[in-house]
């Protein structure tokens, strides 16, 4: 485990108490104490790198958990080392170094990679995908999606909102489609006073895929009252969208309310439960079959391009690019 920062422990804590046929044997973090404190709780070894972790001949696979602007040189390493690695997202924050990650991939001659988009072991996503699959909503026009977070610490900036936040969106609408993103378009509307003076939010992304399918997405990362994500795609004979995290409906004092979950672990616990267990079997078997560097490649020019959009005031279009059949699906 390369990061033991919020989601490297809870990553940690997975792959020790709910998987099956994985155990952590190595950590690493810049922080020294922090990864020191995690690994005295399962009895793994800290080491002073993430190149020492890759290279350890004890360690059969690599999780990256580090921030994102580090992901991509692990993966690199990981691949060079001939060593299934699982990196969250993104995969890279430019698509050169995701360019760079699917040519090392393809060169040494099978999958290694795959892409921490969580969202695709989601239950309400897989349910909305089967109904789009049928047919029974015709043909998919429009998607209104939203994503706000209850708040971001100071470190997160402007560029983040799309790297970082929309990458989920704009993964799972590629998964959702099967189609590419073309088109890109940001519009900042008033900002929050709840911010760091430095941070435009909330922000509105606009896309168009291929196939003419035009999406709304609020990206609101300090919405202060939880972690909502919502998605409803439009199609000609009807409509389908997530369901709410269930909860309990409280009727008390003149009043009848429900919960909001606060954050992204608990709204997507069940899903990063099932991306490893499928993960960690998926190594066992030989042949990995999650969101792969391919899917990490092609969001990453999309999240280009919306940076892009951002800061020119423009729309920006963007080829679709040509999937190697390396990783057809
Ligand atoms: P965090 O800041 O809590 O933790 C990151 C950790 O990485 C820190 O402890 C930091 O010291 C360490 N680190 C930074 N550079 C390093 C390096 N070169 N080598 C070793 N350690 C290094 O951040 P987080 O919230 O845990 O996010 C980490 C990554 O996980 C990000 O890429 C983020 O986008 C992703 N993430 C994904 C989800 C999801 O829903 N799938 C949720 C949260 C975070
Ligand atoms: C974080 O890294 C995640 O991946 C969360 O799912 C997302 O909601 C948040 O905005 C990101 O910063």
């Amino acid at each position: 485990m390369i990061g033991t920062g919020m989601i490297g422990r809870d990553h940690i804590r997975r792959v020790t108490d709910v998987v099956t046929g994985a155990q952590v044997v190595a950590v690493t973090d810049i922080d020294v104490e922090r990864a020191k404190e995690i690994a005295s709780t399962i009895d793994a070894r800290v080491l002073p790198t993430g190149h020492d972790v890759i290279n350890d001949p004890l360690v059969d696979a690599v999780v990256v958990t580090s921030w994102g602007p580090t992901h991509a040189e692990y993966v690199l390493a990981a691949i060079a080392a001939g060593k299934p690695v699982f990196c969250e997202k993104p995969l890279a924050t430019a698509a050169e170094d995701g360019l760079r990650i699917v040519e090392a991939e393809q060169a040494f001659g099978r999958r290694l990679v795959q892409v921490g988009f969580m969202r695709r072991y989601d239950a309400g996503y897989r349910a909305m995908k089967r109904v789009i699959d049928s047919g029974e909503i015709g043909a998919p026009l429009l998607m209104h999606c939203v994503h706000r977070n209850q708040s971001v610490p100071q470190t997160y900036h402007s560029d983040m909102a799309v790297q970082d936040t929309a990458v989920h969106e704009i993964d799972i609408i590629r998964w959702l489609l099967d189609d590419d993103i073309v088109s890109t378009q940001v519009i900042t509307p008033r900002r929050t006073a709840n911010r760091f003076g430095h941070l435009q939010d909330p922000q509105v992304m606009l896309f168009e895929t291929s196939g003419g399918v035009r999406i709304d997405l609020e990206v609101f990362v300090n919405c202060q009252y939880g972690y909502d994500i919502q998605c409803e795609t439009v199609g000609e004979t009807g409509t389908v969208r997530l369901p709410d995290p269930a909860d309990v409906w409280l009727r008390s004092a003149g009043q009848l309310r429900t919960g909001v979950l606060q954050d992204w672990q608990q709204r997507f616990a069940a899903a990063f439960d099932r991306e490893f267990t499928e993960w960690v079997a998926s190594i066992a078997d030989g042949r990995l079959c999650g969101p792969s560097a391919w899917d990490g490649y092609a969001t990453a020019l999309i999240s280009d391009a919306t940076t892009e959009a951002r800061h020119t005031g423009r729309v920006v279009t963007l080829a679709r690019p040509d999937r190697p059949a390396f990783y057809a699906t």
